[in-house]
């Protein structure tokens, strides 16, 4: 089987492909006002920090984009990720002394929230008469440490949240944030967990109205979506230090899939995780080694993104000091 397949794209016809996918999207809303954010924020962060130096600052996605097929959309073909990676390793960056840029698919999980119920307001707090209510015993040390954490990291400036749903969105806003990342050069990063997108169908080409039940078949085509790392890589942000992760659910392709994309996209490094054990290890490839990253049960911190943070920052720091690839 050639693993490399679907990764060919001729130069020419990707710009093609590229300009035809902006150009059919529907107009992103408020797009003058996430540049404006981005620029406070990185202006913010681009200050020397306590030691001095600048911080670093890292884009996360984080999450599954959604390819609508009906403009008026009630029906889409989705993506899996339930956002867990990039919350828990946009923590992990914070900690790392990074400003996070964190782009994620509406309801995905969020950062700070993991050790709550999933219904947090509804679980967390109970009334104690008509008009008060208190949080419940069993969660107040959870509840208190999230809310603390997350408002020092958003009200420090250290913390951005974007949200998108649809591909379209999600690709829109990419572009917008490596535009005003390129300022910062190596010093930024980015971490692609999302799920996005393989297919979608052209905005164009997509019926208005909710599509008709009673046929025997649906008939749709979807296009394939462009490889941006391409264009994030050579276009957007050229001196980003960019991570993308490969998903497999078959373990004896994946490492090669990973390698495949770390030559054709430049990336920095790739991180391989297959579907079932993605909680417990995952593996750092790069064009110097392949790590893998295991999650340290003894610790209390015991996620497997902790040592993930650490590895990626240690690399991004050597490539701040040496950019050339
Ligand atoms: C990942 O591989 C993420 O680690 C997961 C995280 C989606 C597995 P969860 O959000 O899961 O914690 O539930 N993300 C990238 C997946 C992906 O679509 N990669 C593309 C590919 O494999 C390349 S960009 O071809």
């Amino acid at each position: 089987m050639d693993v490399t397949k679907g990764l060919e794209v001729p130069g020419e016809t990707l710009e093609a492909e590229v300009k035809a996918f902006f150009d059919s999207a529907p107009p992103l809303q408020n797009s003058d006002g996430i540049t404006q954010l981005l620029d406070q924020f990185i202006k913010r962060n681009s200050s020397p920090s306590e030691n001095g130096k600048a911080r670093r600052i890292v884009c996360v996605t984080s999450g599954g984009t959604t390819a609508p097929l009906e403009q008026r959309c009630v029906r889409y073909v989705d993506n899996f990720s339930s956002g867990h990676r990039g919350a828990t390793s946009t923590e992990y960056f914070l900690k790392a002394g990074y400003a996070v840029i964190f782009l994620n698919r509406k309801g995905s999980f969020q950062p700070f929230c993991r050790s709550l119920p999933d219904d947090p307001l509804l679980e967390c707090f109970k009334p104690t008469d008509e008009s008060n209510i208190q949080v419940c015993e069993a969660y107040s040390e959870a509840v208190k440490r999230a809310v603390v954490d997350h408002h020092t990291a958003v009200t420090g400036g250290l913390l951005l949240k974007l949200h998108f749903n649809t591909i379209f969105e999600y690709l829109q806003i990419l572009q917008i944030i490596a535009v005003s990342l390129r300022c910062i050069g190596p010093r930024a990063m980015f971490y692609l967990a999302a799920a996005a997108s393989d297919y979608y169908v052209p905005w164009k080409e997509m019926v208005e109205h909710k599509i008709q039940s009673g046929s025997h078949l649906l008939d749709v085509k979807l296009v394939n979506v462009p490889k941006m790392l391409s264009v994030l890589r050579n276009d957007w942000a050229p001196l980003a230090f960019c991570i993308s992760f490969k998903l497999e659910t078959d373990s004896n392709i994946l490492l090669k899939k990973a390698t495949a994309a770390l030559e054709k996209y430049k990336m920095d490094a790739v991180v391989a995780n297959e579907l079932s054990s993605r909680k417990e290890q995952v593996v750092v490839v790069t064009s110097a080694e392949n790590v893998v990253v295991k999650r340290d049960k003894s610790r209390s911190d015991n996620d497997v993104e902790n040592p993930l943070i650490k590895l990626i920052s240690e690399k991004h720091a050597t490539y701040i000091e040496h950019p050339g690839r």
